[in-house]
């Protein structure tokens, strides 16, 4: 395997390796033209928009052509509902090969006693985890107490006892505004409606996460789970703390690193910043900055494991055997030391954005980052993050509007602009490259000014779009995506 198949932070994959590519990617899309051309044309113009784009969401990234390459095979046409060597369908040998491959390189990146290969999403994961918490939790204790062994040889009266503890129970996560995610609580969520939930955030002055006012709201509300993790907090966590909080209170510590799992698997985040040794159980996508294809993992100490492992049929449809085969590839190359090297540039390129933003005189949430995201509070530029978000794009510059804490805008137009470093830097895009792109958003944004009342009409100084994207294509063309790779 080339040693970093992606990024130019690791020696650049041979033109053989790119020639192999090329040959399968044109060959595929020649069959796939041949039955829907349109979907050929569409395939080819998502790679063309890609390469010409700057594109700084946070949750996005590049996956290498051996990750991609893998999702097209007849493992796809597999049904292996179950777990590894117990599914409910014959025939599921090389399937059952594929999951114990990728849940083997998730044990060993993550030091984790068990991994879970199936979900198909990180709600996906979020939702094995509650269900898997809730088993362990409500159900085997309450199955214990009446001598059953399974919820089929309950009474009616105790079933109906066992469902209303089950959907009776708490969660405390973090609020959509300071950066949770919508699975943590969110009332609109089924987070928010099969518990009780009640939130936590940061402080006002500092934006920082409230560690107190997490250990007061966890003494005050007794949850049954606490969730750590976000998706648009620009900072570190120190799980530790957390695990301490859920030990006072007796609750179960869920931690969904799916934007951050690449800085955890390339060991940027260790010690108190790692989750995985302080989680009872851990939630990822595998597509963030973990880099691989679109698909989510848990992970979990003995005690969850056997709970997680009835993910499939408990809450997941049929294990996409395709993708847990491509997730076996992404996971061992980042098990290579060259995924360390772009983890650390990730976290080094999102400071330079930072410090980039501070010395034009923008306003970042928390006044910087010291993860993969910076949140820049749009306001300072009398704009919304819809706004904000559209300029950008029509500049070529991809990102998305997020809250903010205490948003004056809601959550739909937001005051926000969230970037991430993931994908750029997969790119080869350095601290240099970060603070021209840190000019380029500012030059947008100083030239864009807000149409009437509107929160989403604006208008863009003639010739910005223009001189952005040509300022744009220079960094892109000098960082070029899957280089060799032609079609
Ligand atoms: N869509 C992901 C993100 O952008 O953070 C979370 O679901």
């Amino acid at each position: 395997m080339a040693a970093d198949p992606v990024t130019t932070t690791a020696p650049a994959p041979g033109a053989e390796y790119a020639d192999t590519a090329s040959a399968a990617y044109r060959a595929a899309l020649q069959v796939i033209e041949s039955v829907e051309p349109r979907i050929a044309a569409a395939t080819r113009k998502e790679l063309a928009d890609q390469r010409d784009s700057l594109k700084l969401i946070a949750s996005e990234n590049y996956a290498s052509p051996a990750t991609l390459l893998t999702m097209g095979t007849w493992l796809s046409d597999k049904y292996a509902e179950g777990t590894i060597g117990h599914r409910f369908y014959a025939g599921c040998q090389n399937v059952d090969t594929v999951e114990s491959v990728a849940a083997e390189h998730a044990r060993e990146l993550f030091g984790s006693p068990y991994a879970y290969a199936q979900p198909h999403s990180g709600i996906d994961a979020n939702l094995v985890a509650f269900w898997a918490i809730l088993a362990t939790r409500i159900e085997a204790p309450e199955l214990a107490a009446q001598g059953a062994k399974h919820v089929n040889d309950l009474s009616e009266a105790d079933w109906e006892k066992l469902r209303n503890k089950l959907g009776n129970q708490r969660l405390l996560g973090m609020s959509l505004d300071a950066g949770g995610h919508l699975t943590h609580g969110f009332r609109p969520n089924i987070s928010g409606k099969m518990f009780h939930q009640r939130s936590y955030g940061t402080d006002p002055e500092t934006g920082l996460l409230d560690y107190d006012a997490l250990a007061a709201a966890a003494r005050e509300f007794k949850p049954l789970i606490i969730v750590g993790g976000y998706s648009a907090y620009p900072r570190r966590i120190n799980f530790a703390k957390m695990r301490e909080i859920a030990d006072e209170v007796g609750a179960t510590l869920m931690v969904d690193m799916a934007h951050f799992a690449g800085l955890v698997a390339g060991k940027v985040f260790t010690g108190d910043e790692d989750p995985v040794p302080h989680a009872h159980v851990t939630t990822t996508t595998t597509h963030k900055s973990l880099r691989g294809p679109r698909g989510g993992l848990v992970l979990a100490t003995e005690e969850y494991a056997p709970a997680v492992d009835k993910g499939c049929p408990m809450v997941l449809g049929g294990p996409l055997s395709h993708v847990m085969a491509a997730k076996a590839v992404a996971l061992a190359e980042a098990r290579q030391p060259a995924f360390q090297t772009y983890a650390q540039r990730v976290a080094d390129n999102a400071k330079a954005l930072a410090d980039g933003f501070l010395k034009r005189g923008a306003r970042l949430v928390t006044g910087g980052t010291d993860n993969h995201i910076v949140l820049l509070d749009v306001t300072s530029f009398g704009l919304t993050g819809r706004q904000a978000e559209s300029a950008l794009l029509d500049s070529g510059v991809v990102t998305n509007r997020n809250s903010i804490p205490a948003d004056p805008n809601g959550a739909w137009y937001t005051s926000g602009i969230r970037f991430g470093t993931p994908a750029l830097t997969t790119r080869g895009f350095g601290a240099a490259d970060f603070d021209r792109v840190a000019e380029l958003v500012v030059d947008v944004l100083t030239n864009t000014s807000p149409e009437g009342t509107s929160k989403a009409k604006y208008k863009l100084a003639d010739g910005t779009a223009q001189r952005v994207h040509a300022a744009a294509a220079e960094l892109l063309e000098a960082n070029p995506l899957y280089p060799g790779l032609t079609l």
